[in-house]
């Protein structure tokens, strides 16, 4: 019980801050308590807004002192509850979202250094406006942040030629749990200095502190440039178009979307302006790109002999090369809005796995057998980065009144159990959060949960950074 006249730890934080860095207007923390699927809903203490690397140093140390968690949020795109405070009131959001300067951009050391709180977009625009690119591409670019990018280990459509976040990550800015700074922010590509603590922190999801501050690859801007979309039979011809292109066009592939049909008539569907690219339908298509920084390079030539090929040896059944920008475009406004395309259309349960490319289509066959006989309420929308072997193997509720989601912990567990099978991960890029804490226990080797544990033990003693997520494990809150 606290003394009468005594202040409440959230008191003494407004009091040390002031009210524009500690909000708890009802209002704004409406918006931070619930995630953008609005799958999850918590009820914050109150809302952080640090202004710089010392203030979130100050705030967790005194949240350490207090054994109050903490819940860092980002843009709040997460696929996975992973920014929800618990239901208690008592958990902290704190929001890097006013910390997004660029601090220094080093074009002849290919690097940029950032606050967490920049938004992927703007750091993309800044890389390119030095005749660079920052190559992390996905659909929430507009709003997520670099912060949560590397917490997360963000993939998206890049990935098969420059990497995930951790690839384009060469030095961190972190604050840990009781408010010291870790800093490893150097711009080296070689640095074999003990061990890589960066690395810890990257697709730690904010449970081993936050991150402030990053220093990031730049890569030459390409200037050459094709894309296409292909129309083929089935999974497995996909991933025998991959070998092919990467045969033919060395390592120019930058990218490899598979998409359904199902997929591509969602969009067509849900979204005005989209227009279909080629004149019939396909059971599969897939979404190409091979780039280069050479300018003038006869791209689409290659591309197109690759692909005449490839219609020769009947992998493919049609394809339509972009012949312009404004169509390459096109092409990639189909695939970016399939996920919200599937949101109109209705509720869905989603799996972000991935495979070993030798055994990708067989599991999409088997899996995709399973959910025709076993999940009559719901249909198949399966695409993704098959560059990576990642499939988005998500099922769409298929009649207003059907309540697919009732039954989504079961459907779950049958398709992660299957992935396990194949030698597949249950979380290819969105990451663990609140959703898949069970399946990180059920599918994780014992010693590696035992050494993820000591590794949270060991930097976070109070278990105050994102209780409830990724891990359980047990805390003094
Ligand atoms: P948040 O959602 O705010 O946070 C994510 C996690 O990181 C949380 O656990 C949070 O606590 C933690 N966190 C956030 N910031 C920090 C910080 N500074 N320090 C420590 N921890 C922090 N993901 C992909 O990988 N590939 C895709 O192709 C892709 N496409 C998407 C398309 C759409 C339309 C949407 C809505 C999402 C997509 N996502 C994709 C998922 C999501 O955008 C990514 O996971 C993204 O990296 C999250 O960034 P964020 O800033 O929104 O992080
Ligand atoms: C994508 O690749 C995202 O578009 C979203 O990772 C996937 O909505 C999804 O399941
Ligand atoms: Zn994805």
């Amino acid at each position: 019980m606290m003394p009468a006249g005594a202040r409440s730890p959230l008191q003494q934080l407004i009091v040390q801050f002031g009210s524009s860095v500690i909000v708890t207007d009802p209002a704004q923390l409406a918006a931070v308590n619930v995630d953008h699927r609005k799958l999850y809903e918590g009820k914050a203490l109150a809302l952080a807004l640090p202004r710089n690397t010392r203030e979130v140093s100050t705030i967790l140390a005194f949240c350490n002192a207090m054994c109050i968690g903490v819940v860092p949020q980002g843009g709040n795109t997460s696929y996975c509850g992973g920014t929800v405070p618990d239901a208690s009131g008592t958990q902290l959001v704190l929001s890097l979202r006013r910390m997004n300067a660029i601090r220094s951009v080093r074009p002849i050391n290919d690097s940029i250094e950032v606050e967490a709180g920049c938004i992927l977009a703007d750091v993309q625009r800044v890389a390119a406006e030095m005749d660079r690119i920052f190559p992390l591409s996905l659909g929430a670019e507009g709003s997520c942040q670099i912060g949560g990018n590397l917490s997360t280990n963000a993939g998206g459509v890049n990935v098969v030629r420059y990497g995930m976040a951790r690839d384009l990550a060469l030095g961190l800015e972190v604050v840990l749990a009781d408010g010291r700074v870790l800093s490893t922010l150097n711009a080296l590509r070689k640095d074999n200095t003990g061990y890589d603590l960066k690395n810890l922190f990257i697709g730690a999801e904010g449970t081993l502190g936050v991150i402030t501050a990053a220093n990031l690859k730049l890569f030459a801007a390409p200037r050459s440039v094709a894309a296409a979309f292909v129309a083929l039979p089935t999974p497995a011809a996909a991933v025998a178009l991959l070998a092919l292109l990467r045969d033919r066009c060395s390592n120019l592939v930058s990218s490899f979307e598979l998409i359904p049909k199902v997929a591509l008539e969602l969009v067509l569907h849900h979204l005005p302006g989209s227009r279909a690219p080629l004149n019939s339908p396909s059971p599969w298509y897939v979404l190409c790109e091979i780039t280069s920084t050479m300018s003038g390079e006869p791209l689409a030539e290659r591309l197109e002999a690759a692909l005449s090929f490839a219609l020769e040896s009947e992998l493919v059944t049609d394809a339509t090369l972009s012949q312009s920008e404004r169509e390459r475009e096109d092409f990639w406004f189909l695939r970016e809005n399939i996920p919200e395309a599937q949101r109109r259309d209705g509720p869905s349960v989603k799996h972000d796995v991935s495979l070993p490319l030798d055994r990708l289509a067989e599991f999409i066959e088997l899996a995709g057998s399973w959910v025709q006989t076993h999940v009559p309420e719901g249909f198949l929308v399966c695409y993704g980065h098959v560059g990576d072997g990642n499939l988005h193997f998500n099922i769409n509720q298929s009649a207003p009144a059907a309540s697919l989601l009732a039954r989504e912990g079961e459907i779950r567990r049958a398709i992660h159990d299957r992935v396990h099978e194949f030698g597949g991960s249950f979380s290819a890029e969105h990451g663990i959060g609140r959703q898949k804490v069970e399946e990180l226990e059920r599918y994780a080797p014992p010693l590696e949960l035992e050494i993820m544990r000591a590794i949270k033990r060991t930097l976070d003693p109070n278990g105050i950074m994102n209780p409830g997520k990724v891990l359980r494990v047990q805390s003094n809150l």
